[in-house]
C-alpha cells in the first residue's frame, strides 16, 4: 500500500478504506479498460477502413500514443511526451515530406489512432500488470486493421515490453528488433521493479518474443548489463567501437526467416547535444544523421516501431528536442509504409 500511496491512488486507498467491495471496485475498472479499448478499436477500424477504401497501401503506419512515465527510475517526463510530438510532427516550420519522399498528408501513409488512457486507467487503481495487458490490446486492435501497422509514441521505455509482446503473439513467431540505445535496458529488474524501463528488454528476453536483438549506441552499461547480454545472445554494439562497427550498422538486414523487424528508439541514444529533451543525458552518442543512416539503408520489413523516452520538461524552450523525437517518427513512418 504504501508504494501505490506514494504514486498517488488516495482516492482508490479510500474506497478500500470505507468497505467498498473489491469486486465493486474491480468490475469499475472493468468498465473503464472497456471503454479505453472500445475508442481505440473503433479508431483503429475507421482509420482501417479509410486506407482499405484509398487503396495501393499493403502496409500503413498508424501513431498509437502510451504517455507512461510511472517506470521511469528518475523522471516522468516521458508521460507527456506524445502530444508533444504529434504537434511538432505537423508543425508549420516544415514541410509534410519525408527525406526520401514519402508523403505524411496521405492516410495511406500515415494515421493516428490516438493515445491509450494511461493515467486514467492508473487513476482507477488498475495495477501494472493489467495496464501492460492493456497496452498489449491496444497494439493488437491496430494491427488487427490490415494494413495498419503501429508506430508507438512513449513514454518510457517500459512501454516497449508490452508493445513487442503483442506485436509477435499477433504475427505468430519472433521477430528481431533493432534497438536503439544509451542503455540495454536489460536489469533482471530495477529497484524492485520488473516494470522498470530499464528491464524492458529482460522480460522481452524472457518471454521468447525475439530471435535477433541489436543494441545500437550504448555507452552506459553495467557489469549486469553485460551479463544479462550474453546470457540472452544480445549483440550489443557500444559506441566506443561505433566508428569500427559503422560500415556494419549502417549497411543492416535483418527479418529473414522469421515474422519482422521492430525499431526500438530510445531518443537518448542520440547525443544531448543532438537530443537534450531526455530523462537520462549520456554523451558520446549518435549523430542525427547517423541514426537515420542506420534507419534509411536497413534491408527490413519494419513491422511495427516505439520513439520512446523523449522527456519535455527537459526539452529546450522551443522544443528543440520534440522536433527531433517528431522528425525520427516521420522518417520510421516512412521506413513502415509502402
Ligand atoms: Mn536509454
Amino acid at each position: 500500500m504504501s508504494v501505490i500511496g506514494k504514486r498517488g491512488f488516495h482516492h482508490m486507498q479510500k474506497l478500500k478504506l470505507a468497505n467498498v467491495p473489491a469486486e465493486f471496485i474491480e468490475k469499475g475498472q472493468n468498465r473503464v479498460i472497456d471503454a479505453s479499448l472500445t475508442l481505440i478499436r473503433e479508431r483503429a477500424k475507421l482509420k482501417g477502413e479509410l486506407v482499405r477504401a484509398l487503396g495501393g497501401a499493403s502496409a500503413s503506419t498508424s501513431l498509437l500514443g502510451v504517455p507512461l512515465g510511472h517506470n521511469s527510475s528518475f523522471l516522468q517526463g516521458p508521460a507527456f511526451a506524445p502530444p508533444r510530438i504529434r504537434e511538432a510532427i505537423w508543425c508549420g516550420s516544415t514541410n509534410s515530406t519525408t527525406e526520401e519522399g514519402k508523403e505524411l498528408n496521405d492516410p495511406r501513409v500515415l494515421t493516428d489512432v490516438g493515445d491509450v488512457p494511461v493515467q486514467e486507467i492508473r487513476d482507477c487503481g488498475v495495477d501494472d500488470d493489467r495496464l501492460m495487458n492493456v497496452i498489449s490490446e491496444s497494439v493488437k486492435l491496430v494491427m488487427e486493421q490490415d494494413p495498419l501497422r503501429p508506430l508507438v509514441l512513449g513514454g518510457d521505455h517500459s512501454i516497449s515490453f508490452p508493445v513487442v509482446r503483442a506485436v509477435s503473439e499477433k504475427l505468430g513467431g519472433p521477430i528481431d528488433v533493432l534497438h536503439l540505445d544509451a542503455h540495454p535496458d536489460i536489469y533482471h529488474e530495477f529497484e524492485g521493479n520488473k516494470y522498470s524501463h530499464a528491464s524492458s528488454f529482460a522480460r522481452i528476453m524472457e518471454g521468447g518474443h525475439v530471435r535477433r536483438l541489436l543494441q545500437v549506441g550504448i555507452r552506459s552499461i553495467t557489469r549486469e548489463g553485460r551479463e544479462q547480454g550474453k546470457k540472452f545472445g544480445v549483440e550489443q554494439f557500444e559506441m566506443r567501437t561505433f566508428s569500427r562497427d559503422r560500415d556494419l550498422l549502417e549497411n543492416l538486414k535483418l527479418g529473414e526467416g522469421v515474422k519482422g523487424v521492430y525499431i526500438s528508439l530510445d531518443v537518448d541514444c542520440l547525443d544531448p547535444a543532438f537530443a537534450p529533451g531526455v530523462s537520462h543525458i549520456e554523451p558520446g552518442g549518435l549523430s542525427f544523421r547517423d541514426v537515420l543512416n542506420i534507419i534509411h539503408n536497413l534491408k527490413a520489413d519494419v513491422v511495427a516501431a516505439d520513439v520512446v523516452e523523449f522527456n519535455p520538461q527537459r526539452d529546450t524552450v522551443d522544443g528543440m528536442t520534440a522536433m527531433v523525437a517528431a522528425k525520427l517518427v516521420r522518417e520510421l513512418t516512412a521506413k513502415i509504409s509502402k
